[in-house]
């Protein structure tokens, strides 16, 4: 076959339980027309290669994908790939057919996977988020409000017990969820199990003293057997939840933490560190909104989608976006929680708050731990400027009354 046999304009694709699988692309061509360029990625993501084969057959043929759609002016195509190209429950092989050896074709300077659409047999050939956003309200008995969260900082550097004292402070002060930082595993100055223990002991004692139900979120990366055994760790010490870092622990790492997961019954928190080497560039990679999709249909709970409004580069479109994959319509699974985080302080909770709605984590590290009082105080600063927006008092108003959120609106306007 040729790649413009891959051209099939105007097909319908197939629906139902095996129907087709459709990724639409961004493609930049390459000294070619944008058909034999679409006809390439065609042809490489499923059967075909640079040359005419003679080990092809008519019924080999039949799996070939399709260009069904191309718009020259914005460079955006659509294929179809038929259900038998693909193995139920194996994101690996998935990617390595739609977003594999095609983004280094010579026949495109830039290819963007932009979307994916995953016919309903394989969606139900993933877990998908355990708990989901029902699930975790009901772990914190909080049902009316974003939860508030903090990554404790320094991200490195604190000794176990210094960490859990930390976590503490971020407790009582109001926030309902303290959890490590991307970075932080099983280090030198900070060992895994001595830090569990302590932040966990720190936990209990916080909800003691707060009467609320409170959240350690610590981060399992590593290997995947040694994930899996920090992860039973963290549960025989009575923690409800980890925290893993999907893009750099890779999709089967996660898959296989997830399979774990059925006996665990953690919540899982999905860190996307490394996520930008894929998803910055316009042109070309992959989009934040196929990743929050694989993310959800493996089955974390929740994920940190953007702000709109601190130190990351994403605007409002596109993180509205990755909100609606993860709390959207997916077949039968839960909807994960879309987790706001990244240069956030008190003063973005009103914008955050129309942003997100309800239905959010907001987590402040240096929003909090940067407050000139220290971690308690930032924390109820948050914790007042959440009031206060959920109440639609502005934060200036409520300030008034409230001292420790005065003094963050000083500090971070
Ligand atoms: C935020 C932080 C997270 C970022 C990553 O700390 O530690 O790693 O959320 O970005 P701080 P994203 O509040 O001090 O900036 O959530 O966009 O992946
Ligand atoms: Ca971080």
């Amino acid at each position: 076959m040729k790649y413009l046999d891959y051209i099939y304009l105007g097909y319908k694709p197939k629906k139902g339980k095996k129907g087709d699988f459709i990724c639409e692309f961004h493609i930049d061509p390459c000294g070619c027309d944008i058909q034999l360029a679409a006809g390439a990625v065609a042809s490489e993501s499923s059967i075909g290669t640079w040359t005419e084969l003679t080990t092809m057959t008519k019924k080999i043929q039949k799996y070939a994908a399709k260009v069904f759609f191309i718009d020259k002016k914005k460079n955006k195509i659509k294929i179809a790939y038929p259900y038998d190209l693909f193995e139920e429950g194996n994101i690996p092989q998935v990617l390595s057919s739609i977003a594999g050896n095609i983004f280094g074709m010579k026949l495109v300077k830039g290819l963007r996977l932009k979307r994916i659409d995953f016919p309903p047999g394989l969606i139900s050939s993933f877990y998908g988020p355990l708990f989901g956003i029902n699930g975790i309200r009901k772990i914190l008995g909080v049902y009316n409000r974003p939860l508030l969260g903090t990554i404790v900082k320094p991200k490195l550097g604190l000794n176990d017990k210094q960490h859990a004292k930390v976590a503490y402070g971020a407790w009582i002060g109001g926030c309902d969820i303290v959890k490590d930082d991307e970075n932080l595993s099983s280090l030198a100055f900070n060992k895994f199990n001595k830090r569990i223990v302590e932040t966990l002991r720190a936990r209990n004692k916080a909800e003691k003293y707060s009467g609320e139900k409170k959240v350690y979120m610590p981060n399992v990366t590593a290997s995947v057997s040694e994930m899996i055994k920090r992860a039973k760790f963290v549960k025989a010490h009575g923690g409800r939840y980890i925290m893993v870092d999907i893009i750099t622990c890779g999709w089967s790492a996660l898959q296989e933490l997830r399979k774990e997961n059925q006996e665990l019954k953690l919540v899982i928190h999905a860190h996307r560190a490394g996520y930008a080497a894929l998803s910055r560039n316009p042109h070309h990679g992959i989009s934040m909104m196929v990743i929050a999709k694989l993310a959800r249909l493996i089955g974390v709970d929740q994920l940190h989608v953007g702000t709109a409004v601190g130190k990351m580069f994403e605007d409002k479109r596109e993180v509205l976006e990755n909100c609606d994959i993860l709390r959207g319509k997916m077949d039968n699974k839960k909807p994960a929680m879309p987790v706001a985080s990244g240069g956030l302080n008190p003063l973005d909770v009103p914008a955050l708050l129309k942003i997100f709605g309800k239905d959010c984590i907001i987590q402040m590290g240096g929003g909090i731990h940067g407050h000139p009082m220290g971690t308690l105080c930032g924390a109820r600063a948050a914790r007042q400027a959440l009031e206060a927006s959920l109440k639609k008092i502005s934060l200036s108003e409520y300030s008034r009354k409230h001292h420790e959120l005065a003094v963050a609106l000083k500090k971070f306007k």
